[in-house]
């Protein structure tokens, strides 16, 4: 399970001016993560926009990930959908394109009994040999996971782990104690990713890590040497980046404006997540050199 743990970036969309996918900032964007020393990367999440992207659109992105890094990273592909039958579809594409593991948020928009999004969840988990990773962010879902349908879960053989994007590491913990010491949990919120570390989380899933990796991977390294006072500093420090990236139109907005300034054009969010105007890039002129400095 160690290829699971630590910084895992949530991978960004990437479009051309047009709005396109772009395959090749894809691949330039997942070779700038693997030679700041990223592990691994959660292709086609939130912050990848998946559920923005036609189901062809979201297995080209995996797709050029996979040929770019797939030998050299820790590729988790995020497969929820709408339906049960386009997540199904797009976990065998993963399993054929070899992902290390596919996860998913419980399908959006009706409201669902835990009966339902169990059924989701197991039409994925069925369908593949591929280790499954649920993901819970009840405040974009609408979806609250129990502990009792996550420990259910966790006994399935293939379900290795839980993505927890919920504010609260009690909740965190409670997971870890249901799923047990070889059950991982990934840290959601960034902001809080010491946090999540010292209540049981293996690591850590997140969207702003693709905006400053390198302080991500700091601070999980001080982590890992139990120095908790420079870990509080550098958890501080990217505490003052993400308030700033949380007042653009969109946070998406922000980092890939953020990004363009380190030389990766990724283009804009896609509509309705809104695009930095002329107004922020003061302010993200800034947050870059702000970054530099570390
Ligand atoms: O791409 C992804 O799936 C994520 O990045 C999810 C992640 O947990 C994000 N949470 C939400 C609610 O979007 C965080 O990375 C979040 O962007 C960050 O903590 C800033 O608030």
């Amino acid at each position: 399970l160690n290829k699971f743990k630590g910084v895992i970036v949530a991978f960004y969309g990437c479009y051309d001016g047009n709005g396109d996918i772009d395959p090749q900032a894809m691949r330039d964007l997942a070779r700038y993560y693997k030679e700041a020393g990223v592990k691994g990367l959660y292709v086609g999440g939130s912050s990848g926009e998946g559920m923005l992207q036609s189901t062809a659109e979201r297995k080209l992105v995996l797709e050029a990930v996979m040929e770019e890094v797939g030998s050299e990273m820790t590729i988790i592909a995020h497969v929820g959908a709408p339906s049960t039958r386009e997540s199904v579809e797009l976990a065998k594409h993963a399993e054929a394109v070899k992902a290390d593991a596919v996860s998913a948020v419980p399908s959006i928009y009706y409201r669902l009994s835990p009966d339902s999004v169990e059924h989701h969840w197991r039409a994925m988990i069925d369908s593949t040999a591929l280790p499954f990773i649920i993901y819970h962010i009840p405040q974009l879902t609408g979806f609250h996971l129990s502990t009792g349908l996550l420990k259910k879960l966790s006994a399935l053989d293939n379900v290795i782990g839980v993505k927890i994007s919920s504010e609260s590491t009690y909740e965190l913990q409670q997971f870890k104690a249901a799923g047990g010491p070889d059950f991982l949990v990934l840290n959601g919120p960034d902001e809080q990713y010491l946090a999540g570390r010292s209540m049981g989380a293996d690591g850590g899933i997140g969207g702003t890590y693709g905006v400053m990796p390198e302080l991500f991977l700091k601070l999980e390294q001080c982590i890992q040497t139990g120095d908790l006072e420079s870990a509080r500093e550098w958890q501080g420090k990217i505490n003052e980046v993400i308030s700033e990236l949380l007042q653009f139109p969109s946070l998406y907005g922000g980092c890939k404006a953020l990004l363009k300034l380190r030389g990766l054009d990724i283009g804009e969010p896609r509509l309705p997540l809104l695009p930095v105007t002329d107004r922020d890039q003061e302010a993200v002129a800034r947050l870059h050199d702000k970054l530099t400095e570390y």
